[in-house]
């Protein structure tokens, strides 16, 4: 699904902004067909944002089941004739979409895009944009949520919705609402793929038109001109045909926080008229697993990074310009080149502006929850449960395994998909389930990235049942924190010996730790380092990269987390989770100059070694 852009031939209508809103705290807007009329409330609610920490009260901060949002649209009359476009960056995460009382959309998964087509017939000279957004997860969710029902005295019906995961399940419309305009025939998909030798370039390019009928082909009249375009904005060669190659000498690599993108200008012609025009920025860089190495352009590449969040004050989880660039700026100011997308997929304009910077990132779909013993057994001791027999995730996790790499395919940031974070890996039942979508992602992705699982503590070389299938191991590790507490030394030591195990057992997978910290009350010191001060998180992090430089194929470390986020409550949870290095309002703790002195140390891509070795 391309990215809304305005070009000669297309327009993007941003509706963004102060939208009605209404909390549906019995269930009963869909009998009662808010969705018909103006919605009735004095309420209203920005957009794009989380609605729950804005709306200050905490029965709407709480609430579990569907809010409505309603703002008028008025389409301009400059684009009668062109094919409107509904388009939604992400509602979180079950959206019904009405348009003047008709229900024309209904997506679940909080952090894909979604779009609608409006049929002329039904743009009104004022037009009533009405969503129905539901905050519900369960075992056949993604994240999985455990939700339960109960009834209280008078009969009413209480809902539960116990995140299976650490972070706040906030909710509503998180990312752009835009109304797109193109021509009737028009650019729908392009793919794009490169070959480097040496330093020249083959980028292959396959392109969609489609018209109201569907997908055409190459003998409808149509044809399709594209055109590589450099920096400077100077042609770099064109080339012709739904699919074909664009060859570049003295090619300009994409590299890690050294970006360079070129623009694939696509055009779609009718006897020499422009019919559509579509830019799409690529960086070209090769990826690739070899010999217990990660390899971007042929280089070993050490991932130096976080696992993050998309969380800040007052906007949640929704789109912050302001914040993600910040936070890019201050990853640069360590020395850190990547991060994780943990845990779901984060906004189009973040990905476009890692390509931009050339920050790595490591693409994670919502794949978070599925240990049903997880939280659980964590909060309140149950009886264990058989995770494979029971979950019900398998066809949303299909859904968002290619939903996203629809959407991410062409960015040159994502060297990596990670299609879960910490499921039952040890269970019987884990490789049946995995398996399956391990080559999805696989099949699904044209550049055919490297697919990781990232895996929990106790999934060991002994006992994980999924190591074999994924291309790199990606380790949460804890040691020194939920285990060995309070002791780094050993601490240290243990990371050691089950790093020594995994390098033994796959000799050439690469391996890197997706998570390691400890959760630090910024302010909090101690002359002896002990838990929760700034001391105890720069003893650990000491501790914990000492051992890395002995594992051969040890790749990388992304600390966890970047900055101190929200989570519902629980006993392990001191207003919301303290791991980061960065406090939630970005202020420095001891450990960010710590890893500053490490990582500005540590180049991206080693130079001296190359695949050939
Ligand atoms: C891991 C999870 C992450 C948590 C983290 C922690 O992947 O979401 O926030 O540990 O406990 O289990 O801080």
């Amino acid at each position: 699904m391309l990215y809304p852009i305005t070009t000669q031939t297309r327009a993007v209508i941003d509706l963004g902004g102060i939208w009605r809103f209404k909390v549906d705290y019995d269930e009963c807007g869909l009998n009662e067909k808010w969705f018909m009329g103006m919605l009735d409330t004095e309420s209203v609610m920005c957009v794009p944002a989380s609605y729950n920490d804005i709306a200050a009260m905490s029965d709407i901060r709480n609430h579990v089941g569907s809010v409505w949002y309603q703002r008028d649209v008025v389409v301009p009359q400059l684009l009668t004739g062109q094919r409107l476009v509904l388009r939604f960056g992400s509602v979180t995460h079950k959206a019904h979409v009405y348009w003047n009382g008709a229900l024309i959309a209904e997506h679940s998964g909080g952090f894909t895009p979604f779009e609608v087509v409006l049929k002329p017939s039904d743009i009104a000279e004022t037009n009533q944009l009405t969503v129905r957004v539901n905050n519900i997860l369960d075992i056949s969710t993604l994240p999985v949520g455990l939700y339960s029902e109960s009834k209280d005295e008078n009969g009413k019906i209480i809902r539960k919705n116990m995140p299976n995961f650490d972070f706040f399940n906030y909710a509503g419309i998180h990312r752009p609402v835009t109304l797109v305009s193109t021509p009737e025939y028009f650019i729908d998909d392009i793919i794009l793929t490169n070959e480097c030798s040496g330093t020249s370039a083959k980028v292959h390019y396959a392109v969609t038109i489609s018209g109201k009928d569907g997908a055409v082909d190459a003998d409808s009249g149509f044809s399709v001109a594209v055109d590589c375009i450099a920096e400077d904005g100077s042609l770099v060669t064109s080339a012709n045909g739904f699919t074909g190659e664009l060859h570049i000498e003295n090619v300009k690599r994409w590299n890690p926080l050294k970006p360079y993108l070129y623009t694939i200008r696509v055009k779609l012609l009718k006897d020499g008229t422009l019919i559509d025009l579509y830019d799409e920025p690529y960086g070209i860089r090769t990826v690739a697993v070899k010999n217990g190495q990660f390899l971007i352009n042929e280089k070993p590449f050490y991932f130096k990074g976080f696992g993050k969040h998309e969380d800040a004050f007052y906007t949640g989880r929704g789109f912050n310009a302001a914040q993600t660039l910040l936070d890019f700026n201050l990853m640069k100011w360590m020395g850190a080149n990547s991060f994780r997308t943990s845990h779901y997929p984060y906004a189009e304009e973040t990905m476009r502006l890692c390509d931009r910077l050339g920050i790595v990132v490591i693409d994670e779909v919502p794949a978070v929850g599925i240990h049903l013993n997880f939280m659980a057994s964590l909060l309140t001791p149950a009886e264990k449960r058989d995770t494979f027999a029971e979950i019900q995730t398998k066809a949303a996790h299909e859904t968002v395994i290619r939903e996203l790499i629809e959407r991410d395919k062409n960015h040159c940031c994502v060297v990596m998909w990670s299609i879960a974070n910490e499921p039952e890996t040890n269970d019987k039942g884990a490789d049946a389930y995995f398996a399956p979508l391990i080559k999805r992602a696989k099949d699904l992705d044209p550049q055919k990235r490297p697919v990781t699982i990232v895996t929990l503590m106790s999934s060991l070389p002994e006992t994980c049942r999924v190591s074999a299938m994924i291309d790199v191991l990606c380790l949460n590790r804890y040691y020194g924190w939920y285990l060995q507490s309070g002791d780094v030394k050993e601490g240290g030591k243990a990371a050691y010996t089950e790093l020594q195990k995994w390098q033994e057992k796959f000799p050439d997978k690469p391996i890197m730790y997706t998570e390691f910290g400890a959760d630090t009350v910024a302010g909090f010191h101690s002359l002896d380092p002990v838990m929760f001060t700034e001391e105890y998180q720069v003893a650990y992090l000491k501790a914990n990269t000492e051992q890395f430089a002995a594992i051969k194929n040890f790749v990388g470390e992304h600390v966890w987390n970047f900055a101190d986020f929200e989570t519902s409550q629980n006993i392990i949870r001191v207003q919301g989770n303290k791991k980061g290095v960065f406090t939630r309002d970005r202020k420095p703790k001891m450990a960010a100059y710590f890893l500053k002195e490490r990582w500005t140390a540590i180049p991206d891509l080693k130079e001296e070694e190359s695949s050939q070795n």
